[in-house]
């Protein structure tokens, strides 16, 4: 898996409280969600990438999860189209954001949808996810892309996950982690897979940054499983994330 250099972050804005959620955990507390994403940019500069933290956005609650607005490969950039009503308008501050750094960029366009969330990329091989968020029409886009590239992409209806890498992740080495739905899908029936219990899920939706994997704090068994695989970890308390079901991947723009 090549090395990062940069990621981008964005400061949480104090309406993430009232953001979208389906889960039943309560309301996040804004100042330990301003803690928690403190401590996410601190972990991921020791892991020796360059962190641009783009300012808080109080029109868009949910804007601090910056992974679903775009899509990335060493290449080029492609600006989603989020599926959200409440999250579309967010891609316009990310698309600003990668000028520096990008000069091909690619759009998904209505009325194809879809949230960089549902999209996993294994070294050369795409997955997209179809869920309430991508629709068939944004990832054929995305696949068409991605495949001009020269990359391949695969499309998966999903069946239970929210988003695709909630219940997955791609740790370089062939390795996968996998949860839930992706255990035995026949997608993922080639990688070295480490597999995360119903009561672990969670966790399944973690990080590879460099040397290390950074994961969600309070999953023991993935914590060992993960350096068994031989890989150091660094924890997280993702509590106020998790409340407004968001997980590590969400928080950041990896390329
Ligand atoms: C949403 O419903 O859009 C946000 N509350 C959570 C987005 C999480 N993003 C992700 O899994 N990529």
């Amino acid at each position: 898996m090549s090395q990062f250099k940069n990621v981008i972050v964005k400061a949480p804005a104090k309406s993430y409280v009232d953001g979208l959620t389906t889960s039943d955990l309560g309301k996040p507390d804004y100042g330990k969600v301003a803690e928690q994403h403190q401590a996410y940019v601190e972990a991921l500069k020791s892991c020796g990438v360059e962190v641009t933290e783009l300012p808080a956005d109080e029109q868009y609650p949910d804007s601090v999860f910056v992974e679903d607005p775009a899509v990335l490969t060493p290449e080029f950039a492609v600006i989603a189209n989020p599926g959200a009503e409440s999250r579309n308008g967010e891609k316009e501050a990310i698309e600003k954001a990668l000028g520096k750094f990008y000069e091909t960029f690619y759009h998904i366009e209505s009325p194809g949808f879809l949230d960089g969330g549902d999209v996993l990329q294994a070294d050369n091989r795409f997955s997209i996810g179809l869920s309430e968020r991508t629709n068939e029409e944004g990832a054929r886009q995305l696949k068409e892309i991605v495949e001009k590239e020269g990359y391949t992409a695969e499309i998966l209806p999903l069946e239970e996950f929210f988003h695709l890498k909630t219940g997955i992740a791609y740790l370089g080495n062939n390795n996968m982690v996998v949860a839930g739905e992706f255990i035995d899908h026949p997608a993922f029936a080639d990688y070295d897979k480490i597999v995360i219990g119903k009561e672990d899920e969670y966790s399944a939706n973690c990080i590879r940054v460099n040397d290390r994997v950074i994961i969600p704090a309070g999953f023991p068994e993935t914590k060992r499983k993960i350096e068994e695989a031989g890989y150091k970890t660094i924890e997280l308390d993702m509590s106020e994330v998790q409340k407004q079901d968001g997980g590590l991947s969400c928080l950041s723009l990896r390329f």
